[in-house]
């Protein structure tokens, strides 16, 4: 973990082995020019770690933190019991369950401490991403100038690939 104060988003996970999955978030940021840090921590293997990181990351300046784990995913959890940072959560898919147990232990938050759950793997790291960009667009215009015109992107793209089927489909 880089200590520095320049870092908005922290992308953590619990596992090295959560990387592929969590490079989605990272293509994102690195896209949008948020400055992110990554940061591996395990809420079983290493749960003071965790904890001390989740109480500093607010003082160190970063604003959302992307939490990827997998398996019992208590991590994401954890995380958000331990700051008031707002915590997005990527169920990932590394069990012979394919990430429903994930999904459940990241989505199933008891009242009053939430965990922002987006879809299983690499859509929702992905999705993660870009709704930490959409709360930092709240107050930051252009960032959220970037936000729309990589949604007019999206549009336009549907348009081509229409074009591409009737030109392939006469
Ligand atoms: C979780 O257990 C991690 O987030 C990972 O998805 C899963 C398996 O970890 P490894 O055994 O591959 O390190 O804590």
């Amino acid at each position: 973990m880089k200590t520095s104060d320049k870092f908005l988003v922290s992308v953590v996970m619990g596992s090295d082995s959560d990387l592929g999955v969590m490079e989605e978030s990272m293509k994102i940021l690195k896209d949008f020019q948020v400055p992110y840090e990554v940061v591996l921590t395990s809420a079983h293997r290493s749960p003071e770690r965790t904890a001390d990181f989740a109480q500093k990351a607010a003082l160190r300046g970063i604003r959302l933190i992307i939490v990827g784990a997998g398996a019992a995913a208590h991590l994401a959890g954890v995380i958000a019991s331990q700051t008031l940072l707002p915590v997005i959560g990527v169920p990932i898919d590394a069990t012979a369950l394919q990430g429903l147990d994930a999904l459940l232990a990241t989505v199933q938050m008891p009242g009053g401490i939430p965990v922002a759950t987006m879809a299983i793997g690499k859509a929702g790291a992905k999705n993660a991403a870009l709704m930490a960009i959409r709360i930092l667009a709240l107050t930051d215009e252009a960032l959220e100038k970037k936000l729309q015109t990589y949604i007019q992107q999206m549009a336009r793209d549907v348009e081509r690939k229409q074009a591409n089927l009737n030109a392939t489909n006469p």
